[in-house]
């Protein structure tokens, strides 16, 4: 029984190991095509339930510079309002996981605070709640020619850790898909002390030629291959917004060089189904009745 168990661990484990393996392949675009031809009918529904959207001239300017660039400021779109009610639930998060966890919380160079927060699945958090904009969400309809499915939504701390940087520290690109977009808010001022999240464009990450078993990358090589003027370093005021083809631009972030200096942001990533993993859950939002399709589409694999 036990070793059959350890059998089908392995076994399972095998393959899952060989898909993320083809998916740093060139072989993940075939695949993708190839899964979408497989779920056609999930595919040809969730068009069909979207429909034709119309943009306003700023969303398709919007898609427009996501498309060429990878990368696109979209401050604008969330109201201050809604902003003032994210920073507020940070700074609960921050308050609850540093009474509970008091001597591990800032060990690691990045945490995960909605880890804490027991209505994290819930569409009307805060968090999922301002990741869900109509708008982003049509923009991202526009990029993807597809309705996005909100892989998740969460806020992380990235703090001090005086260690040599690792994991999104290092330049490297995203394989949650290889159709994605992630949205990024800070939720305090960001500026070189902190952090800042920081890419290359579209063109310019086209010059970095990918491995298959190297995902991060040391600056060293990229420099070789860039000049240091095509480095896009995003500092803001607290409440910026950018979209971020992730998959598609090298970027890092989270450097942290003064211990005390601290840095809050919202990441949600956003993907086409289906997914290019089997094992990608697809139903874990509560509460998906009450919402507009887009939002529906977003957070429930085939609405009702
Ligand atoms: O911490 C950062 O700024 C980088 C984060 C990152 O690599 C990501 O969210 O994909
Ligand atoms: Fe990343």
């Amino acid at each position: 029984m036990i070793l059959r168990k350890i059998k089908t661990f392995f076994k399972t484990n095998k393959l899952r190991l060989l898909i993320i393996l083809l998916h740093r392949s060139f072989l993940s675009y075939y695949i993708k095509k190839f899964l979408k031809f497989q779920h056609a009918k999930l595919v040809e529904a969730r068009a069909r339930l979207s429909g034709r959207l119309e943009l306003s001239p700023t969303e398709k300017l919007t898609a427009e510079n996501l498309k060429q660039n990878g990368f696109v400021d979209v401050t604008s779109y969330f109201s201050n309002e809604d902003m003032l009610l994210l920073e507020s639930k940070t700074l609960d998060l921050d308050k609850k996981i540093s009474e509970i966890n008091n001597v591990t919380y800032h060990k690691k160079f990045w945490s995960r605070m909605t880890d804490a927060d027991s209505d994290s699945g819930n569409v009307n958090n805060i968090i999922n709640r301002i990741a869900l904009n109509h708008s982003i969400l049509k923009v991202l309809h526009h990029y993807f020619s597809a309705p996005a499915f909100m892989d998740y939504s969460i806020v992380t701390k990235s703090v001090y850790s005086g260690e040599k940087y690792q994991i999104s520290q290092l330049w490297h690109q995203d394989k949650d898909d290889n159709e994605m977009t992630k949205l990024f808010i800070y939720i305090n001022d960001v500026t070189d002390l902190n952090g800042p999240f920081t890419l290359l464009n579209k063109k310019s990450s086209g010059k970095i030629p990918t491995s298959f078993l190297r995902n991060h990358i040391e600056d060293d090589f990229i420099f070789k291959r860039i000049n240091q003027s095509e480095v896009l370093n995003l500092k803001g005021k607290k409440f910026t917004a950018f979209l971020v083809d992730t998959s598609k631009c090298f970027h890092m972030g989270s450097r942290i060089s003064t211990p005390g200096q601290f840095r809050y942001m919202l990441t949600a990533t956003f993907i086409t189904l289906p997914s290019i993993y089997p094992w990608q859950v697809t139903d874990k939002y509560t509460n998906v009745e009450g919402l507009p399709v887009l939002e529906k589409l977003a957070v429930n694999q085939l609405p009702n």
